[in-house]
């Protein structure tokens, strides 16, 4: 069956610039797929709140609003066949350390739910996000030319990068994870090693996406 799903590129892999390329690329390049719909917006802590919903009374309910407002996304609706469960396959598991190397998460996923990259887990879902997104942040179908176009160039400006630090920061999160080191000791690194990654970004902000890595790791 042919399905629609909400993809997001989230703000980790918007801010790494090379790895938000690698991640576009897989899905361009996949002929199975056809992104319909694409656009890059910094989402509002109301859309956040409204798109992490069934989680609103979880624990790390705070945390998934401050991480999916750090900063720009991409979002874009993906048709093909069964695209929903294809999609979640191409993603891997929730957890980046815990999903299969050859997915993207297992590739290009930090640490935790710090996991690049958001799609629908069901048909009631896809229907709910693609609605939301196209409500409140005005992503909608665009003719096949004008998408290709604005994939083809966030791909050439960032793609030439070449940057991807993901297994350096994964093992320093690793050692603070196993309780053999402590984030106070690695926070200039892990900036230092984002900086790298996140060209032409606002400092701050890359300073934030350490906090929320550091408040990850700790709970
Ligand atoms: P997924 O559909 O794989 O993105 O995972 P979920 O819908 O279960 O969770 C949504 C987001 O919450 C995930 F991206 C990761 C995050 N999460 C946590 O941070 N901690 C948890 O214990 C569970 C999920």
């Amino acid at each position: 069956m042919r399905q629609n799903t909400l993809v997001l590129l989230k703000p980790d892999a918007y801010l790494r610039r090379y790895v938000g390329a690698c991640v576009l690329k897989e899905f361009r390049e996949n002929k199975m797929f056809k992104i319909k719909a694409f656009k890059e917006i910094t989402p509002s802590q109301s859309l956040a709140e409204k798109h992490y919903e069934v989680h609103r009374e979880k624990p790390f309910f705070k945390k998934l609003v401050e991480y999916l407002t750090l900063g720009p996304v991409i979002a874009m609706v993906i048709e093909g066949e069964e695209a929903i469960s294809s999609i979640r396959l191409m993603l891997g598991a929730t957890f980046s350390e815990r999903a299969a190397p050859n997915t993207i998460r297992g590739k290009y996923g930090i640490w935790d739910g710090i996991n690049v990259v958001h799609a629908s887990d069901g048909e009631e879902t896809a229907r709910y996000e693609i609605k939301l997104w196209c409500e409140e942040a005005g992503v909608k179908e665009l003719d096949e030319n004008s998408v290709n176009y604005l994939i083809d160039n966030y791909i050439n400006q960032w793609f030439k990068i070449k940057v991807d630090n993901t297994l350096k920061i994964r093992e320093i999160c690793r050692l603070i994870s196993d309780g053999k080191s402590r984030i106070e000791k690695h926070e200039l690194e892990l900036f230092k090693l984002l900086r790298e990654e996140c060209v032409d970004s606002d400092e701050n902000r890359v300073k934030k996406f350490v906090k929320i890595i550091a408040d990850t790791l700790q709970g």
